[in-house]
C-alpha cells in the first residue's frame, strides 16, 4: 500500500513524518500525471499545489474549518486527501467532477468554477461564523495570482479589511501564470515583491526566480506586522488606493517547502485577523513537459502520453477557436480598427494568431470580463472595433456592461463566444447554455451562430462591419464540422438547407444544430412528412422570412443548444403571435437546470436533443398527440 492509499481523510496526515510527507508529495505527483494523462483535466495547476494543499490540511481542520478554492481547478490534491482517490472517471458521467462538488464531499464548499469569487465567499462565511458564535472555525481561501486580477477579489478585500474581527486566511498561490503569464500592474507588483524580498536590486526573470525558489530546503519567510507594512497595505498605500487596508501579510514563502508553508499557515491561524499568506509555486512542478512548455498547454490537457506530454489523439480537424483566429487575422489585415480582447485566455479563445501578427492589437485584461466589456465600449468610442473573444459561460459576469455600456451607447463591439452550448466534462458552470437567453434581451443586439467554417467567416465579417450595435457570434466547443451548403439564401439572409416535398414541418436550426435538423428531415421524409430546414444565420433579431415560412407550415420546430426558457424558439413564438400566425411551435433546447458533467452527446441525449427523439416527437405532434412534460415547451423537467 502506498502512503497516498493510506490517506482516507485529512487527519491521516497528522501522523506522517517529514520524510513521509516528502514521499507523499512525490506519490501524489506521480498519481496526478499518470491518472490525468488518461482522462484529461487540469494537470499543471494541480502539480503546483501539492505541498500547499498538504500543508493546509495539516494546519486546518476541514470541514470544521472551511477551505474555499478559487476557480476550483486546482482542487485535485484536496480531493485525494479527502477520501476521493478513484480518478478513473474524472470529469465523465458518474465520475469525480473536475471542480469541487458539494455532492461529492463535505470538504467541498464552492463549486462554481468562475474565477475570483473565493474572497467574497470567504468574507461571507467568516462573517457568518463570527455572527453565529462559531468562533473556533477558520476560513481559508486559496486564490491564484490570476484570479487575483479579477475585480471581485478587490471588492472583497476592501470589505474584509473594513471588519477585521474574524479568522480568515487568504492564501495567494502565486505561480506567475494564469493560462499564460499573468498580466497587469498587480502581477508586476507580485513579481517585484518576490524579487525585492530576496534579491534586492536584482530584477530576475521569473524563470530564474523559480529556479532559485525550487531548490529544496530554502524557505523565504517573513512576517510583517501592521496593515501598512503588509504587501497589500503597501500596494494600496503607495498607490493611494485605500488608506487603511488592515490585512496582515506573511511571505513570500517557497510553496514547495511544505514545512515552511505549514509554519506560515500556523502563524496565520494564530492571529485572529484576516491574514494574507503569499506562497510562490511553480505551475506543472515536477513534470518536465509542463515546465518546459510556454504555450499553456498543460493548464488543462486532453488524453496525453505521460512520458512526452504529447496528445494521444491528434486530430487533423480544425478547432472553432483556430478557425476564428485565422479569419480574424484576415479581417484585421484589411481593417486596422480591429483589435482583440481576451480575459487571460489568449490561446483558448483563438487570439494568439492575431497577437503574433499584430502584437499591439491584442489586449489581455486579466480575468476581468466586466472590465473587458466596458473597456471595449471605450475602445469603440475612440474609433476602434474591439472583438472580445471569451467563453460563453464567462460573459455572464458582464451582462450589465453589455447592456449599459455597450448597447445603450450603441458601441460597435463584437463578442465571440467560445464553447457556446453544451460543453461536457467541465460540468454545470461551464456549459454555454445561457448566452442566447441572456443576450437576446439586449436592445439592438445581433446574434449569429455559424454552422460551419464558411458561415463563420461570413458572419464574422458581417459582425465587425456593424459599428453602431453589439454583435455576437457563438461558436461551440470542438472542431468545425464539414461544410453544410445552402440550397438558397433568402433576401433577409436566412439559409434554406433542405426543402421537403410537402410543407409539413419547418425546422429552424440554430448554428451547429443544422446537422441534427437535416438528420431529422432524412428520418421523416420516408414517413411522408415533408421537412424544410433553415438556418437563420442571424438568430437575433428574428428574420421576417422565418415568420412567413412559419405561416406556410403545419408545425414549426426550433432547435438550439441553449436553455429553452427565453431562447430563440420562445422569441419566434412571440413574433408569430404578434404577426397573427397560429402555427404550432415546439421549442427544442436545454432544460432550465444545472446540467452535470458528462460527454456532450450524453447530455444532449438526456435532454432529448437527438435527431431520433426530435423526429419521434414530430411524428407524435403531427398526429395531434401531446408531448411528455419533459419536452413540452415551458414545462422543463429538471435533469438534476
Ligand atoms: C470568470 C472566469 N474567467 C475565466 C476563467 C478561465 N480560467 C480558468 S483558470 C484560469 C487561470 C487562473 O489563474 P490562477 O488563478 O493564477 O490559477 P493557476 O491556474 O495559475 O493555478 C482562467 C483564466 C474562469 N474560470 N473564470
Ligand atoms: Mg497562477
Amino acid at each position: 500500500m502506498t502512503l497516498l492509499e493510506r490517506i482516507r481523510g485529512p487527519r491521516d496526515l497528522d501522523r506522517l513524518t517529514r520524510d513521509q510527507l516528502t514521499e507523499l508529495a512525490a506519490e501524489i505527483r506521480g498519481f496526478l500525471i499518470g491518472s490525468v494523462a488518461k482522462t484529461g483535466g487540469h494537470l499543471g495547476p494541480n502539480l503546483g499545489v501539492v505541498e500547499l494543499t498538504i500543508a493546509i490540511h495539516r494546519v486546518f481542520d476541514s470541514p470544521h474549518d472551511a477551505i474555499v478554492f478559487d476557480t476550483g481547478h486546482q482542487s485535485y490534491v484536496h480531493k485525494l486527501l479527502t477520501g476521493r482517490q478513484d480518478f478513473s472517471r474524472l470529469r465523465k458521467s458518474g465520475g469525480l467532477a473536475g471542480y469541487p462538488s458539494r455532492a461529492e464531499s463535505e470538504h467541498d464548499i464552492v463549486e462554481s468554477s468562475h474565477a475570483s469569487s473565493s474572497l467574497s465567499w470567504a468574507d461571507g462565511i467568516s462573517r457568518a461564523f463570527q455572527v453565529t458564535g462559531q468562533l473556533d472555525r477558520h476560513v481559508v481561501a486559496v486564490v491564484g495570482d490570476g484570479a487575483l486580477t479579477g475585480g471581485m477579489t478587490w471588492e472583497a478585500l476592501n470589505n474584509i479589511s473594513d471588519d477585521n474581527n474574524r479568522r480568515l486566511v487568504i492564501v495567494v498561490n502565486d505561480n506567475g501564470r494564469s493560462y499564460a503569464p499573468t498580466i497587469g500592474g498587480l502581477a508586476h507588483y507580485l513579481n517585484e515583491v518576490r524579487t525585492r524580498r530576496t534579491y534586492r536590486d536584482v530584477q530576475l526573470g521569473s524563470k530564474q526566480l523559480f529556479d532559485r525558489f525550487g531548490r529544496p530546503g530554502r524557505a523565504f519567510y517573513r512576517g510583517t506586522r501592521g496593515a501598512l507594512h503588509g504587501f497589500l497595505g503597501r500596494f494600496a498605500y503607495s498607490d493611494r488606493m485605500y488608506s487603511n487596508l488592515d490585512i496582515k501579510y506573511l511571505g513570500p514563502i517557497d510553496g514547495h517547502d511544505e514545512a515552511a508553508v505549514e509554519q506560515a499557515l500556523r502563524q496565520a491561524k494564530h492571529y485572529e485577523l484576516p491574514v494574507l499568506v503569499h506562497v510562490i509555486t511553480q505551475k506543472g512542478r515536477g513534470y518536465a513537459p509542463a515546465r518546459n512548455d510556454e504555450a499553456d498547454r498543460f493548464h488543462a490537457v486532453g488524453v496525453i502520453d505521460p512520458e512526452t506530454g504529447l496528445a494521444v489523439a491528434s486530430s487533423s480537424k480544425v478547432d472553432w477557436a483556430d478557425a476564428f483566429g485565422q479569419d480574424l487575422v484576415g479581417l484585421a489585415e484589411q481593417d486596422e480598427r480591429i483589435v482583440g480582447i481576451t480575459a487571460a485566455m489568449l490561446r483558448p479563445v483563438g487570439l494568439a494568431p492575431l497577437a503574433e501578427r499584430f502584437p499591439s492589437r491584442v489586449i489581455d485584461v486579466g480575468i476581468a470580463e466586466q472590465h473587458a466589456v466596458t473597456s471595449a465600449a471605450g475602445l469603440a468610442f475612440g474609433g476602434l472595433h474591439p472583438v472580445f473573444a471569451v467563453y460563453a459561460t464567462f460573459l455572464g459576469r458582464a451582462l450589465d456592461q453589455v447592456l449599459m455600456d455597450v448597447a445603450l451607447h450603441r458601441a460597435g463591439v463584437t463578442f465571440v463566444l467560445h464553447r457556446a452550448g453544451v460543453t461536457g466534462p467541465d460540468g454545470a458552470s461551464h456549459h454555454g447554455m445561457w448566452d442566447l437567453a441572456m443576450l437576446q434581451i439586449v436592445p439592438g443586439i445581433r446574434i449569429a451562430s455559424p454552422r460551419d467554417g464558411a458561415t463563420l467567416a461570413e458572419e464574422l465579417a458581417e459582425a465587425v462591419a456593424v459599428q453602431d450595435a453589439p454583435t455576437v457570434l457563438r461558436l461551440p466547443k470542438g472542431s468545425v464540422p464539414a461544410a453544410i451548403p445552402a440550397l438558397e439564401r433568402l433576401e433577409d439572409g436566412v439559409d434554406v438547407l433542405a426543402r421537403g416535398a410537402r410543407g409539413d414541418v419547418l425546422i429552424v436550426a440554430v448554428g451547429v444544430m443544422a446537422d441534427q435538423a437535416l438528420e431529422v428531415a432524412r428520418l421523416l421524409e420516408p414517413q411522408g412528412i415533408g421537412v424544410t430546414v433553415v438556418d437563420p444565420r442571424w438568430a437575433v433579431p428574428i428574420a421576417p422570412s422565418l415568420v412567413e415560412l412559419s405561416a406556410q407550415h403545419r408545425l414549426v420546430v426550433t432547435i438550439e443548444d441553449g436553455v429553452r426558457v427565453g431562447g430563440i424558439g420562445t422569441r419566434l413564438r412571440q413574433d408569430l403571435r404578434a404577426a397573427g400566425v397560429d402555427t404550432a411551435l415546439n421549442e427544442v433546447g436545454l432544460p432550465d437546470a444545472f446540467l452535470p458533467h458528462a460527454d456532450r452527446a450524453e447530455i444532449l441525449a438526456e435532454a432529448g436533443l437527438t435527431p431520433q427523439q426530435i423526429a419521434r416527437d414530430i411524428v407524435d405532434q403531427m398526429r395531434g398527440a401531446k408531448l411528455p412534460a419533459a419536452r413540452q415547451a415551458g414545462e422543463d423537467a429538471r435533469i438534476r
